[in-house]
């Protein structure tokens, strides 16, 4: 019926709901968009519900759910794509934060092909404004998570993104979880997704529902995606696991490699045995490095480090900083904190590893 829905989950909204509600709606008529508001609301002991009611009267594409049973932001917006009237969901909070002046682009990307098209507050021309250092820290630290799964997506915990329905149609998204999004491109089907920037404006009015609990639910959240992708091959985060994976094997080749190269060397060429070591290590990083980039991260040439020597000099790079890593942790571990060393090589070797992989997924082998 509608050509797009824009929903907007609420709770004690009603400082703010009068005017999101107005903005919106300018920007579908100055677009032409045959757009409906659908406002999503738990129950707002405020204002909230009656004032959307009241504007209902004026504004035939307006419409809201209330609910009054397991209240919850991301249940709201699932509940919202099961009551959009259109193929194209918009979501995005009431408080302002979010500038519905991009609603537009974010249509049109989704029209142009992609499945779902992110509102980045993490890539350039983006941005946060007026946010205390509490929030920023809070706010980057769910994104680096989120990262974890979704490495080429710079904001994937974003409130503000566009999807077709048929991204989340048949997915069963899970009832908890603040991070609706993160949701979607864990349990959703999608193949393409596009970034748009845009400025996050801190709420002025009403009261913020950030709680300890939010951050707890928020790691479970992202060890069920991680966990459920594990299971499920055509989920954009198993793409991730299966580069872990053979990031891992291409590892134990190197170590197969440095082992091959210390012995001969040391044998059958008499070098002194840290010496040959040396010579071990290059032949492994290289080993690593050629595997790496010809099957673990191979991309048809749209890396953002173009050049292959470019690549070759930032593994190295970043191959020396985890031997450093490694290292300190053996030490750190046993000579400061009294571990066996071999279990403190183990615990070395799990972190310079994981430091590796992500260090070189996002800077040697970032895509373009
Ligand atoms: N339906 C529903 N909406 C909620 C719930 N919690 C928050 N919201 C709405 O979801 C949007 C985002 O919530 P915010 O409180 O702004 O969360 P935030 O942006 O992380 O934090 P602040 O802006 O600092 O408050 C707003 O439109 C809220 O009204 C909820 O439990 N149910
Ligand atoms: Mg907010």
């Amino acid at each position: 019926m509608y050509d797009v829905t824009v929903i907007i989950p609420t709770y004690k909204e009603e400082a703010n709901i009068k005017k999101i509600i107005s903005e919106v709606d300018a920007v579908f008529k100055q677009n032409a968009i045959n757009g409906e508001i659908l406002i999503v609301d738990d129950d707002s002991p405020d204002k909230t519900i009656e004032i959307v009611n009241e504007l209902k009267k004026t504004k035939p594409n307006l419409n809201i759910v209330v609910r009054r049973e397991e209240h919850g932001l991301s249940q709201s917006v699932a509940d919202g794509f099961v009551h959009a009237s259109s193929d194209i969901f918009v979501v995005m909070d009431a408080d302002l934060s979010h500038p519905p002046v991009r609603i537009p682009t974010m249509v049109s990307e989704l029209r142009a092909g992609y499945d779902v098209v992110i509102g980045s507050r993490y890539m350039e021309g983006g941005g946060i404004k007026k946010w205390p250092l509490k929030r920023r820290i809070i706010s980057i630290g769910a994104t680096f998570l989120g990262r974890l799964l979704f490495p080429d997506i710079s904001d994937p915990v974003s409130g503000f993104f566009a999807v077709k329905k048929s991204v989340v149609a048949n997915t069963s998204l899970k009832p908890r979880g603040y991070k609706i999004l993160l949701e979607v491109l864990g349990k959703g089907s999608w193949e393409n997704d596009k970034e748009i920037p845009f400025e996050f404006v801190d709420r002025e009015i009403g009261s913020s529902k950030l709680k300890l609990k939010t951050i707890i639910e928020y790691a479970e959240q992202v060890i069920d995606i991680a966990l459920f992708s594990i299971s499920h091959h055509e989920s954009a985060a198993w793409k991730e696991w299966k580069r872990v994976f053979k990031f891992g094997l291409v590892g134990l080749s190197g170590i197969v490699v440095n082992m091959v190269v210390l012995w001969y060397l040391t044998e059958f060429v008499g070098f002194y045995y840290l010496v040959s070591s040396l010579f071990a290590i290059e032949l492994s990083i290289l080993n690593n490095f050629f595997w790496n980039d010809l099957w673990t991260f191979k991309a048809g040439g749209s890396h953002k480090l173009s050049s292959r020597w470019h690549r070759l000099i930032s593994f190295h790079a970043v191959s020396a900083g985890g031997l450093v890593i490694n290292m300190g942790i053996l030490y750190l571990l046993t000579s400061v904190g009294g571990v066996y060393y071999l279990i403190s090589n183990i615990i070395g070797i799990l972190v310079g590893f994981g430091w590796n992989f992500m260090v070189n997924r996002r800077v040697t082998w970032t895509r373009r």
